[in-house]
């Protein structure tokens, strides 16, 4: 894919809101810059940069895309830009456009955003019942799954996938799925979801993402101490299963 100008994506050194991404530029080969804001306990390299708009974009909030002197904020609005500007949209049917956008925002308001919160509950909500809270997360994040897999099956999305190039809502699909396992381990109980389970262990650039995590291995948000947040979620749902 040639782009007139070099392509940055500037997210924070996590996964989060710009991994997937980061998987998408690289399986469809689109050279980009993944500038990755440093991550630490004072968050200081993004006291630093905040201010700055030209970087930051409108909203003062990353992931930001730079694309042929174009600057685009908002997750939801660089998915929907890629989707345009790499001739994914003009490939696809008007309803198979919407299913990809429906699928997109679903992920994005069920999976993505929930999970990141759980990460972050016992630091933004203080005095928050963590463990009620989080068999909530988990008891909808499995709703949430089986009723994807369902759509899915309907929709052929697998089938369609082997017919058409990796795109963003694939990619977001497989990233949250990926982080949903690693925050509940086996309780989210993907195998149960023949669809969803074949996607993820299926997903054609599977090994591409799965290199880039491995490369640069990072945490899920941004944080401080994630890991020690993880164990303790992972000794709530163990204590607590039913
Ligand atoms: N509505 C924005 C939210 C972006 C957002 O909140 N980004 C977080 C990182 S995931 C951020 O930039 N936080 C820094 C801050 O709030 O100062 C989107 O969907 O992209």
């Amino acid at each position: 894919m040639s782009v007139k100008t070099p392509v940055t994506l500037r997210y924070f050194d996590c996964r989060g809101r710009g991994q997937f991404l980061r998987y998408y530029l690289k399986a469809r080969d689109i050279a980009f810059s993944d500038e990755r804001v440093p991550l630490s306990a004072d968050f200081a390299a993004w006291a630093t940069l905040r201010g700055d708009r030209a970087k930051t974009g409108p909203f003062q909030r990353l992931p930001v895309l730079e694309w042929d002197r174009q600057t685009v904020a908002e997750t939801l609005v660089i998915a929907a830009f890629l989707h345009r500007a790499n001739g994914d949209q003009a490939r696809l049917s008007e309803q198979d456009n919407l299913r990809h956008a429906m699928l997109v925002s679903g992920i994005n308001s069920d999976l993505m955003t929930p999970l990141g919160t759980l990460l972050w509950a016992d630091v933004v909500m203080p005095g928050v019942d963590l463990a009620a809270y989080t068999r909530r997360v988990l008891d909808r994040a499995r709703q949430y799954l089986e009723i994807v897999d369902r759509t899915l099956s309907e929709w052929r999305w697998l089938e369609g996938l082997r017919e058409r190039p990796l795109m963003v809502a694939d990619c977001m699909l497989w990233e949250e799925l990926d982080v949903a396992q690693l925050v509940f381990g086996e309780q989210l109980q993907l195998e149960r979801h023949a669809a969803l389970n074949q996607f993820y262990r299926e997903c054609p650039h599977r090994a591409v993402f799965e290199r880039l995590l491995a490369a640069q291995p990072c945490q899920v948000t941004g944080r401080p101490a994630e890991a020690q947040a993880l164990d303790k979620l992972r000794g709530i749902l163990a204590a607590t299963s039913p």
